[in-house]
C-alpha cells in the first residue's frame, strides 16, 4: 500500500492505493477552514497588514497532519502495512526554521503533538503562499542584479514572479533582518512536511524547486547568480536539491509509534502539487495537455526540452518523472466563478445551463474571457493537443468542459479521480520504491471517467 498527502490551500488530504490490485483503497481530507477553526482562516489562508500579503500558517498544517493520521486510524486502515509515502504541497510556500529543526525533528515525543514541537523552530509565524503579491520591488531588484528578467528566465525558466519563493525570501530577509539571521534553514510547503514525516531535513525536489526563481533549470542545481542577487547568506540556508523520486530513508519513529505506520515504510521526497498533478492525471510523458480547474486554474503539459515563455506569463518546472514541465497558472480561477454565481444568486446547474445557451449572459462573457485567455497565454508551449484532460471541482461542470472544448477546438476529458495531487503522491510514492513502472501506475489509475468525453460544437467552436 502507497500513501500520497496533498497540502493544498484549503486542506491537507491522504490517499492510499494499492498498485498491486489498482485500487484507491482510502480517502479522508481535513479541511482547515472547517476542521481548524481555530486558526481564523478563510479557506487555508489569511491576508495580512500590507498589500498583497496572504499566509498560511505551518503550526496549521502540522495540526492538520496529526489529526489526518488519528482520523485514517480511526477509520480503520491498518498503516502497518504501508510500503512508501509521499506528497503533495501548494507551490512556492517558504517555511524559516532556527537550527532546532533537526534536533527537533530526530527527537519528536509521540506522547505530543507536532505542532507544539515543531513551533519553536519557526522564525517566521506565517508562511507567504502562492496567493501573495506583495513583492513587486523585490522583483525587480533581483532581476536588476541579475542581468534582467530574461537572463533570471533563461536561468530558472521564469521570470521573477511575485508568488515564487525567491521575491518572497528577499522581502523576508529586508523586512525582518534579525529573524532572517536566525533561520538556518529555508523549506518549501512540500520538502518541510517531508521532512516531518522523514524525521530529518530533508532535500528540495526538482519539481518544486523550479517555481522559486532558485533553480537553475539546465543543472539542476542552486543557481549561484540568483541565489547571490537574492539574499544574504541564502547559499548557507537552502537544503539541497535532489530528484523526485529519491527515497530519503524510512518513516519517522513518531508516525510509526504513534499511529502504527509500517516503520520501515519509505518515504519518497514530496513535490508542489502541479508536478503531482502531472503524474495523477497520467501525463507524465509529453502529449496530453492538462487544465486544472482548482481555486486556481493551471494549464500543464510535460515538456523534453525547457521551452520557455518569452512573455513572462508561464513557467517552466521540474517534471517529477525527469525532465520539465511547463505551467500558466490564472490565480482567480474557480474563485471568479463562484463569485459571479454568488452575483447572480444561481445555482452551477444553472450556470451550466447558461454556459451551453447561444444567448449572450454574463457566465458565457466570464468563461469566454478566462478560456480565451488562457488559450493565448498558452501558445508559446507549442502544443496543440487533440484531447484536454481536466479535474479539479469546476471539472465537473459540463458547461464549462464544452467551454474549453469549443474555444481550444479539441476534446475535453475527465479524469476518474479529482483528487490528482494527492493521487499523483501516492503513484510517485509506488515508482519511486522501484518496484512499479510509471506506465503500469497509469494504466491502472489515471483513466478517464466513463461517458466524460466533450467533443467541440463546430458551429460554436469556428467563431473563437
Ligand atoms: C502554481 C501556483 C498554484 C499553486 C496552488 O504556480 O501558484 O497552482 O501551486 O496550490
Amino acid at each position: 500500500m502507497f500513501l500520497g498527502l496533498d497540502c493544498s490551500t484549503q486542506s491537507l488530504s491522504a490517499l492510499i492505493l494499492d498498485a498491486r490490485e489498482g485500487n484507491i483503497l482510502h480517502e479522508a481530507s481535513v479541511n482547515f477552514e472547517r476542521d481548524l477553526p481555530h486558526f481564523n482562516t478563510s479557506s487555508g489562508f489569511v491576508h495580512g497588514d500590507e498589500p498583497g500579503e496572504v499566509f498560511s500558517d505551518p503550526t496549521m498544517w502540522l495540526e492538520a497532519l496529526d489529526a489526518l493520521f488519528a482520523k485514517l486510524v480511526a477509520d480503520g486502515v491498518d498503516l502497518s502495512g504501508i510500503d512508501a509515502i509521499s506528497g503533495s504541497g501548494q507551490q512556492h510556500a517558504t517555511v524559516y526554521l532556527n537550527d532546532q529543526f533537526g534536533p527537533t525533528l530526530a527527537s519528536l515525543d509521540p506522547a505530543k503533538g507536532l505542532a507544539e514541537q515543531n513551533q519553536p523552530c519557526l522564525t517566521r509565524a506565517l508562511t507567504p503562499i502562492w496567493m501573495d503579491s506583495s513583492t513587486d520591488a523585490e522583483c525587480e531588484e533581483i532581476s536588476a542584479a541579475a542581468g534582467g528578467n530574461d537572463e533570471v528566465c533563461r536561468r530558472s525558466g521564469s521570470t521573477t514572479t511575485q508568488r515564487f519563493s525567491g521575491p518572497q525570501i528577499r522581502r523576508f530577509s529586508k523586512i525582518s533582518p534579525d529573524a532572517w539571521s536566525d533561520t538556518s534553514v529555508v523549506h518549501l510547503n512540500s520538502s518541510f512536511l517531508a521532512s516531518v514525516v522523514a524525521g530529518e531535513s530533508v532535500s528540495i525536489d526538482h519539481g518544486d524547486g523550479a517555481g522559486m526563481n532558485l533553480m537553475n533549470l539546465a543543472t539542476g542545481n542552486w543557481d549561484d547568480s540568483l541565489v547571490a542577487a537574492t539574499a544574504d547568506d541564502l547559499a548557507d540556508k537552502l537544503p539541497t536539491l535532489a530528484p523526485s523520486d529519491t527515497i530519503t530513508g524510512t518513516v519517522s519513529r513518531y508516525f510509526s509509534e504513534k499511529y502504527g505506520v509500517n516503520p520501515d515504510a519509505k518515504v519518497a521526497l514530496w513535490s508542489g502539487d502541479n508536478p503531482c498533478s502531472l503524474v495523477g492525471m497520467g501525463a507524465s510523458s509529453p502529449g496530453k495537455m492538462v487544465i486544472s480547474l482548482g481555486t486556481s486554474y493551471t494549464l500543464f503539459a510535460a515538456m523534453e526540452q525547457p521551452l520557455t515563455d518569452p512573455s513572462g506569463f508561464g513557467h517552466v518546472f521540474g517534471n517529477p518523472c525527469g525532465q520539465f514541465m511547463s505551467l500558466v497558472c490564472f490565480s482567480e480561477g474557480a474563485l471568479a466563478l463562484e463569485k459571479l454565481r454568488s452575483e447572480l444568486d444561481i445555482t452551477w446547474n444553472q450556470f451550466s445551463n447558461a454556459a451551453l445557451s447561444p444567448e449572450d449572459s454574463p457566465v458565457r462573457s466570464l468563461l469566454d474571457k478566462q478560456f480565451t485567455d488562457m488559450k493565448s497565454r498558452s501558445t508559446w508551449m507549442s502544443e496543440s493537443p487533440s484531447t484536454i484532460y481536466v479535474t479539479g471541482g469546476a471539472s465537473q461542470n459540463h458547461g464549462i468542459c464544452q467551454t474549453i472544448a469549443n474555444i481550444f477546438n479539441a476534446n475535453v476529458q475527465r479524469m476518474g479521480t479529482s483528487a490528482s495531487a494527492s493521487l499523483g503522491a501516492a503513484m510517485r510514492a509506488a515508482h519511486a520504491t522501484g518496484t512499479f513502472t510509471l506506465n503500469e501506475l497509469e494504466q491502472k489509475f489515471t483513466q478517464p471517467a466513463p461517458d466524460s468525453l466533450v467533443t467541440p460544437n463546430p458551429d460554436t467552436a469556428k467563431n473563437y
